[in-house]
């Protein structure tokens, strides 16, 4: 990134005035009193597409630390893993024109992007690992996304610690879309191994660890996101957390 965070929070006033058409919007207005609203406001003036940091094969971590679920003991996931994921489905549906049901085999044959970048946990650790995968907006093209589709929900196949609910997260439509934001199927050159959420699990590169959804097994587009887990769009924001976790 060319500007810091810090110059950005401290010029915010004067760039959100102009910039009318993100600043009216109503969640958004809502969002700006916020430290939230200021980093989401700050992404989206630097452009819709600034990519996150890329780096060079030397710089790969050797050690990837895996967090959070890493062995899913779910039945239906325990079944699929199994059996190599053979009848398993990425199922794209909700505001769509043509749901789709995607084989693992047809989500690799997509045409993948590889990127290597930096994880960001919010328990104060970092890693670095190569993930290739389609791009998230390629795959809501297939499925013809509506225009009134808002956000991306992420339902995952595990249920995370003693909670006993099944995570999930979301996204909007402009990170959706970004170039960057990938379903990967591969860490390092190779499959994804099950800590890291095989068979596919989210890249949302300008965001922290937890929004990286593992585990993915359905993408639904929705104009709200109420009435879904308790209703603040994921797991750990439902628990406090920020919905928009930007770097
Ligand atoms: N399905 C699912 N996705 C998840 C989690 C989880 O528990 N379940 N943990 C999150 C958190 S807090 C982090 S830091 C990353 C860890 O990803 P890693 O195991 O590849 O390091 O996954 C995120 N995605
Ligand atoms: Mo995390």
């Amino acid at each position: 990134m060319l500007l810091s965070r810090r110059s950005l929070v401290i010029g915010s006033g004067a760039l959100l005035a102009g910039c009318d058409k993100l600043a009216t919007r109503p969640d958004v207005l809502k969002l700006l009193g916020s430290a939230e609203g200021l980093t989401l406001a700050s992404q989206r003036l630097i452009g819709r597409d600034a990519l996150a940091q890329e780096f060079s094969r030397a710089d790969i971590s050797p050690i990837f630390k895996a967090n959070g679920s890493k062995d899913p003991q779910e039945a239906a996931y325990l079944a699929h893993k199994a059996s190599g994921f053979q009848d398993w489905r990425l199922i794209v549906d909700g505001l769509v024109e043509r749901p789709l049901a995607l084989s693992l085999a047809q989500v690799k044959q997509l045409p993948a992007r590889a990127q290597i970048t930096r994880h960001d946990c919010v328990e104060g650790w970092s890693a670095i690992g190569e993930w290739a995968g389609p791009q998230m907006g390629g795959l809501l093209t297939m499925a013809g996304a509506k225009a009134s589709a808002r956000y991306v929900v992420l339902h995952c196949a595990d249920r995370y610690g003693s909670s006993g609910e099944l995570y999930y997260e979301s996204i909007d439509m402009l990170d959706a879309f970004h170039p960057q934001t990938i379903l990967a199927h591969s860490m390092n050159g190779a499959p994804l191994r099950t800590e890291y959420g095989a068979p596919l699990r989210l890249r949302v590169e300008r965001q922290l660890g937890y929004k990286q959804a593992k585990y993915v097994m359905r993408l639904e587009l929705r104009d709200s996101l109420d009435g879904i887990g308790r209703g603040k769009g994921g797991f750990w924001p439902d628990r406090g957390y920020e919905w928009y976790a930007g770097i």
